[in-house]
């Protein structure tokens, strides 16, 4: 068997890149190792900035979006218990940034690949990529029987732990990585939100993100040691510990008993390029970046976007130039929003080495921001996600 495009990893890189390239009529088969409920029932990212919004509407997938989603057009910082509001909106003519979590655009993405005869393999397991970097073959194994395809190209998307960045010798890439000293303890429970936006608070005892699903499910996350772990965090203990870093806005916090609680590594890491050969890396088998800034998702989405132009343009008119330019266009702005994410990490998270001088600083970045305009705007233009380059 021969197929024009093969993806591994039915995250949201891999099956947003399947929708695409069907519109540009390419033919592709998306293979994924993990069911499709394992897949819907992750709790991970839930803010989606315009670009990921866009393409969705273009897909004519955002139905369910538009009517359950949230759209906030501002966002909160909280210092030592008093809260600085971003006007997000305001300060850049208009944006918003889209609350939907990750899980509800899986499913939107996984119902339509059905409906709409994507080919998607589920429960593929030992996938391999040989004949690398010009020839792909691609082998799996589901229910026990091995099958294979040959392919023009392979797009992974299978993840930081994939098998797809492992298939190019190491000597190829050069890695660029920060682990941070903690982690994210996350919590989601069907309680009233706190606050009708956002609030990413910096205290004393470590970084707290007030989030949401939706008007009767919260989404809450506390900074926590990296050796932290679940047992030692029954639900009393989270409530108060969050309630006490949101400050003000703390006093809101409805409690309410976890349906899923969780522990994240943060860590920021790029590999480059983002291809080899006929090998595509894209979302976070590429690259990871903390979650603080919300991106990894919407970076997963625009990789994707990148990708399905190089591909369609390339078989609708033979030009290579996308596919020659892919790693570079992705990265630029992969690098943007690295830095925007380790610059919020660093700006709203309590660091156990800090000394008072480094808090003093600290205090005073989120000072300049609270008055100054200019800093409001950085912050706010990074926040909904810088534009796509377009040549
Ligand atoms: P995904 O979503 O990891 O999807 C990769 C898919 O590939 C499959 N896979 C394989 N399939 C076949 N063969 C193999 N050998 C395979 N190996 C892996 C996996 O089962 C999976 O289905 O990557 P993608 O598409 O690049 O999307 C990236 C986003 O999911 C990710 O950036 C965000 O969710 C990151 N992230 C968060 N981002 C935010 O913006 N806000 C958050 O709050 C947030 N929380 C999180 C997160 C990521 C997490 N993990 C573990 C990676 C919380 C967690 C726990
Ligand atoms: C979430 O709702 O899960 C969430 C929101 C904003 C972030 C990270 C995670 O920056």
């Amino acid at each position: 068997m021969h197929i024009q495009v093969v993806i591994i990893g039915a995250g949201p890189a891999g099956l947003i890149l399947a929708h695409l390239l069907q519109q540009a009529h390419v033919d592709a088969i998306v293979l994924e190792k993990h069911s499709r409920e394992h897949v819907e029932a992750r709790v991970r990212a839930g803010v989606l900035e315009p670009v990921t919004v866009d393409i969705m509407n273009k897909l004519d997938l955002s139905a369910r979006m538009h009517r359950e989603g949230l759209v906030h057009g501002g966002t909160n910082l909280v210092v030592d218990g008093a809260m600085i509001h971003i006007d997000i909106a305001g300060l850049t003519a208009g944006s918003a940034i889209m609350v939907y979590g990750q899980s509800e655009v899986m499913r939107d993405l996984a119902e339509a690949a059905h409906s709409r005869g994507l080919q998607t393999v589920y429960e593929a397991q030992d996938v391999t990529i040989e004949g690398l970097p010009d020839e792909p073959l691609i082998r799996w194994t589901k229910d026990g029987v091995t099958q294979y395809v040959r392919s023009d190209f392979v797009a992974g998307c299978d993840g930081f732990h994939g098998v797809s960045r492992a298939s190019i010798p190491t000597p190829l890439l050069r890695l660029f990585e920060r682990a941070y000293p903690f982690g994210w303890l996350g919590v989601l429970s069907d309680v009233r939100p706190c606050n009708e936006e956002l609030i990413y608070a910096n205290h004393e005892r470590g970084f707290a993100l007030a989030s949401m699903r939706s008007p009767a499910r919260s989404r809450y996350y506390i900074q926590c040691a990296l050796d932290a772990r679940i047992e030692n965090w029954p639900d009393d203990r989270f409530w108060d510990e969050v309630s006490v870093r949101l400050g003000e806005a703390g006093a809101a916090v409805t409690r309410g008993p976890a349906l899923e609680k969780s522990i994240t590594p943060l860590r920021s890491f790029v590999c480059e390029p983002m291809r080899w050969g006929h090998l595509f890396l894209a979302g976070d088998a590429a690259h990871i970046v903390p979650p603080a800034g919300a991106k990894g998702l919407n970076l997963a989405v625009s990789d994707a976007i990148y990708l399905a132009d190089a591909l369609s343009r390339y078989y609708k008119t033979g030009c290579r130039a996308g596919i020659d330019l892919y790693s570079q266009r992705a990265l630029a702005r992969v690098w943007q929003a690295e830095r925007f994410s380790w610059w919020f990490t660093r700006l709203t998270h309590r660091f156990p080495d800090m000394d008072a001088f480094d808090r003093k600083i600290q205090i005073a970045e989120l000072d300049y921001i609270r008055t100054s305009r200019a800093a409001q705007t950085a912050l706010a233009e990074n926040y909904v996600g810088l534009p796509m380059s377009v040549n």
